[in-house]
């Protein structure tokens, strides 16, 4: 199988980021035809810090090889670098209907976030960032798509697209699908159970960073949001906060739902905390650790980058003169 994702370099990896996404990657690694992806364009339709962004993109390409991604089965590369993924996107463009656009939950949650702040503009990019994401993936021909449940609809999206594009111009893209956790596709804030765990969230207290220090991790568990009662009991909707806990447990441990639960039938939400943190710490410690040292070896990072560039800028050349041909365009 063919297997695209990627995550954008827009602030530090959270634990919704790598339980959902990142992680799954390095297990499917061994068995599939991998690309990763680090994703520039899409992180550059909100505001961002174009000084720091090499490093950003140099601590998220860290954060790939920290968690076991093995640049010579996988290709890891920098979505910037192939300029096929905005040519596809702007011919997938002249096929898309602006209202399917306008009803895409992350651009109205996040035009609404860019409208509340003065003096801040919705920008094209980031209604468009559907497009580009289904270039993204339709460019080589992906069959899975690993990601969290707030991707879903994008992908969605992208299969659509390729359903038209091929009604339309001849049979062109394979038709990719979305790979998502039952349990755990939604990482919910730690200060707001009701919301998503967000990169972007400006209260860092609602995130579980994973290069996070032990004392923060122990801080952001112990004031974690739960609710006024006493069971530990896995109830999305009635006991949001708990459920968000049990589910970073199991995940972490390797536990279902119903066996974490059976662990914690006769404890308090304080012991609850006090195991969540130690587990986490336990976990996360040594991924830190191997982020940190990565982090100082700059040449050896642009040559992995180079080496994806290499091997991904091949198929996205052939694939774009397939499309190019079937679409009427000029291949030179
Ligand atoms: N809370 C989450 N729970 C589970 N999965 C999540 N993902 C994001 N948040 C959660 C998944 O992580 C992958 C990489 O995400 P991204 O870098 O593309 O950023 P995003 O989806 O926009 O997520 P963030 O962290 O919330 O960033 P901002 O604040 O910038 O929007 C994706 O597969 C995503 O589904």
């Amino acid at each position: 199988m063919k297997v695209f994702s990627g995550a954008q370099p827009s602030g530090k990896i959270h634990i919704g980021n790598y339980l959902a996404a990142i992680k799954n990657w390095a297990e499917l690694q061994d068995k599939n035809e991998c690309l990763f992806s680090i994703v520039d364009l899409h992180a550059i339709t909100v505001d961002y810090d174009a000084e720091n962004f090499e490093k950003k993109i140099n601590q998220l390409l860290a954060v790939y090889l920290a968690i076991g991604l093995d640049p010579e089965k996988v290709t890891i590369f920098l979505q910037s670098e192939i300029k096929e993924h905005s040519e596809l996107a702007w011919l997938l463009s002249t096929i898309t209907p602006l209202n399917e656009l306008q009803r895409m939950t992350q651009f109205k949650d996040k035009s609404e976030k860019v409208a509340g702040k003065s003096g801040a503009t919705i920008n094209a990019g980031l209604l468009n960032y559907p497009i580009l994401m289904a270039a993204d993936i339709l460019l080589y021909q992906t069959d899975i798509v690993p990601v969290g449940q707030d991707q879903v609809q994008h992908i969605e999206f992208a299969r659509t697209i390729a359903r038209k594009f091929n009604k339309k111009f001849g049979q062109t893209f394979k038709v990719p699908e979305a790979k998502v956790l039952k349990i755990g596709a939604k990482i919910m804030s730690l200060v707001d159970p009701t919301k998503k765990m967000s990169k972007s969230d400006e209260n860092q207290e609602s995130c579980i960073y994973i290069t996070d220090s032990e004392k923060d991790i122990k801080r952001k568990i112990s004031r974690s949001v739960t609710d006024s009662g006493k069971k530990i009991k896995y109830d999305a909707k009635k006991k949001a906060g708990i459920s968000n806990l049990l589910t970073i447990y199991s995940l972490f441990s390797g536990k279902t739902i119903k066996e974490t639960e059976k662990h914690f039938i006769n404890k308090n939400y304080k012991q609850l905390k006090e195991e969540l943190s130690d587990l986490l710490i336990e976990k996360l410690s040594p991924i830190s650790k191997k982020i940190k040292e990565l982090e100082g070896r700059d040449i050896y990072l642009k040559e992995v980058l180079e080496i994806g560039r290499k091997k991904a800028q091949k198929i996205a050349k052939s694939s774009m003169e397939t499309v190019k041909r079937k679409m009427g365009l000029s291949i030179n």
